[in-house]
Parts: C-alpha cells; sequence; structure tokens
C-alpha cells in the first residue's frame, strides 16, 4: 500500500557535512520521521545506490517510507518505495511506466499549472513549494505563500505536501491550510540536534 507520510526529511550532506545521509536518516526516524527522501544530486551512482540500499533497509525495519530523490535508476536499484520528480527531472508518466502503479511517485510544483501537470501525469501527491523563503535551493522559484498552498489543497485532490522554508514555527499554519504533510531539508539536518528537531516538527503537526 502507497503509504504519503506527514514529516518527510530530505537527507543533505551539502547544506552540512557533520551528518551523513545514514546519520540524518536515522536520527530523523528516531525522532519520528515517517518518510525519508534520499536526495544526493551530484557524485558517483554507485556510491548513490549504496546508500540508498542502507537508507532502504533501516526505512523498512522502522516502517518508514523511503523515497529517493531525482533517481528512477537508484530508486528501482534501492528497492524504494518511490521517487519524488521535479518539474525538468524524468517525467513523471515514464518513471510510472518503469516502477509500476504500486511504486510512489512525487512531483513537485510551485504554481497550480505545475501542480495541475503532475495530476494529470499520475503523481500520487504534490511537493508543494517553496512555501516560504529558502537556501536550500538555489532555484526553487518564487515564494508562494500559505495563500497559493491553499488553493492548490483545494483544487488538488492528492496530498500536498509543503516545502520550502518549514520549520516548528509555521508548520502549524501549513496543516492549517490543509497540507497533507511536510518536507524539510535545514530544519532537520542542519540543526545541532537532529533527532529532536524532528521530534519538535512532528509535535508541530
Ligand atoms: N524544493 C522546494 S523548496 C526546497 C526544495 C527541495 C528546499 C527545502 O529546504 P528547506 O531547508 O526545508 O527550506
Ligand atoms: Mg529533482
Amino acid at each position: 500500500m502507497k503509504k504519503i507520510g506527514k514529516l518527510h526529511v530530505l537527507t543533505d550532506t551539502i547544506l552540512q557535512s557533520r551528518f551523513s545521509h545514514q546519520d540524518i536518516a536515522r536520527l530523523a526516524i528516531a525522532g519520528g520521521a515517517d518518510t525519508i527522501q534520499f536526495r544526493q544530486k551530484t557524485g558517483s551512482t554507485r556510491e548513490m545506490i549504496e546508500i540508498a540500499r542502507q537508507l532502504r533497509q533501516m526505512c523498512v525495519a522502522a516502517e518508514v517510507t523511503f523515497i529517493v530523490n531525482d533517481r528512477v535508476d537508484v530508486a528501482i536499484a534501492a528497492e524504494a518505495d518511490g521517487v519524488h520528480l521535479g518539474q525538468d527531472d524524468f517525467p513523471i508518466p515514464l518513471g510510472r511506466e518503469l516502477l509500476g502503479k504500486d511504486l510512489i511517485i512525487g512531483g513537485s510544483a510551485g504554481t497550480l499549472e505545475e501542480a495541475h501537470k503532475c495530476l494529470a501525469e499520475g503523481a500520487d501527491y504534490i511537493g508543494f513549494g517553496p512555501v516560504y523563503h529558502t537556501t536550500s535551493k538555489l532555484d526553487a522559484g518564487p515564494v508562494s505563500g500559505v495563500d497559493l498552498l491553499t488553493q492548490a489543497v483545494e483544487s488538488i485532490p492528492l496530498p500536498i505536501v509543503a516545502i520550502g522554508g518549514i520549520n516548528a514555527e509555521n508548520a502549524p499554519e501549513v496543516m492549517q491550510a490543509g497540507a497533507h504533510g511536510i518536507a524539510v531539508i535545514s530544519a532537520v539536518c542542519c540543526h545541532e540536534n537532529p533527532e529532536q528537531a524532528t521530534r519538535i516538527l512532528s509535535q508541530a503537526l
């Protein structure tokens, strides 16, 4: 069954170097994350597969959903639960052909048009944002704000996961707007205590 989580922690080793992908996943799972998204943009594909397989094992043991960012090939090789695809990434319909109907495909959207495109192409959930200002993704596009998030929630019959500048202070606001959940990088990866940061986010939901 497709389990679209409410607290997605995206692993990052570029914004910070204290913690590995494995460290972040372990600490985030301990803190209550129900989805881990392995996000690595560069480097060796073999190493990515190796890391992804380790993260997948940790997620299976904890019954946490495991998603791979961008890379359909790595998701398949690691037997992930799904993949998250941006507007310029591997096309969602082709991803669906390769992954089948039972795997999760998330699509990124920053506008209502992009969100409708993800829906039409067969995404299972939408990562919508950046809802707030973020410095974690240089090409994140303009801030949507909570009003546009609300419109996306009201017009798209898919779980909407808010992303971009989400923290424990603003998480309640995005959930009140009807978001299914939140996805974070810096609020966990760049926190001095990622486990505690995840726990506080999870309580804020
Ligand atoms: N997609 C839209 S905004 C963003 C991504 C990957 C960055 C989210 O990072 P942070 O640190 O939670 O703002
Ligand atoms: Mg991408």
